[in-house]
């Protein structure tokens, strides 16, 4: 037997960094107002995504159909939002092979957003969904942009900017802190 480690070449080729790599879906359009933000992050990193509308409950053929074609599009994550009883991206992860993270949302018919988290949250084994916080779209924006990253240095190489910008704005805090006394806060 080989016990060679095998070599795994995912480099993105040049019109895969540009057709779409990132599905951003979510069950209704009254989701957008908090699902722009994960649109918003992957725009700053520069990753081709789209954004649309696929209901588990309203359109559940469309559902289907998207997360068939989904990997064949060329789609390297999908990520997913919902609200209230969120199938959404628990049943499309049941379908495509790529990574799903599910964005559980606070919405109108919302009890209190634990409904959506813990429908997206408690997947069976063997139906993983990568679920973060609730209406934590920026998060799963850039979880995928690290997904996407794993695989292209360009994108990988502007999370970790992103993440020393983090690392700066805290330090500067806290020179401020030290320098203005905690009394006057942080303005
Ligand atoms: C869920 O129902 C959607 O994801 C949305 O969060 C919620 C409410 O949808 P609308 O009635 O506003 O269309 O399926």
């Amino acid at each position: 037997m080989d016990d060679k480690p095998q070599t795994i070449n995912c480099k993105l080729n040049h019109k895969q960094q540009m057709n779409p790599l990132i599905g951003i879906i979510m069950g209704s359009d009254s989701d957008l107002v908090v699902m722009e933000a994960a649109s918003a992050i992957l725009k700053q990193f520069g990753i081709p995504h789209e954004v649309t509308v696929v209901s588990a409950h309203r359109t559940p053929l469309r559902m289907v159909e998207y997360a068939q074609k989904a990997k064949e599009r060329g789609l390297k994550v999908i990520i997913a939002g919902a609200g209230g009883a969120a199938h959404l991206p628990g049943m499309v992860a049941s379908i495509t092979p790529l990574p799903v993270i599910g964005v559980p949302i606070k919405s109108s018919n919302s009890i209190d957003g634990w409904d959506s988290v813990l429908s997206i949250l408690q997947m069976p084994n063997g139906v993983p969904v990568a679920t973060v916080a609730l209406n934590a779209a920026k998060n799963a924006g850039i979880l995928a942009a690290e997904i996407i990253g794993t695989c292209d240095d360009s994108v990988s190489k502007k999370l970790s900017a992103y993440k020393n910008s983090l690392n700066n704005e805290v330090i500067e805090k806290v020179a401020k802190l030290k320098k203005d006394g905690w009394e006057n806060g942080f303005d």
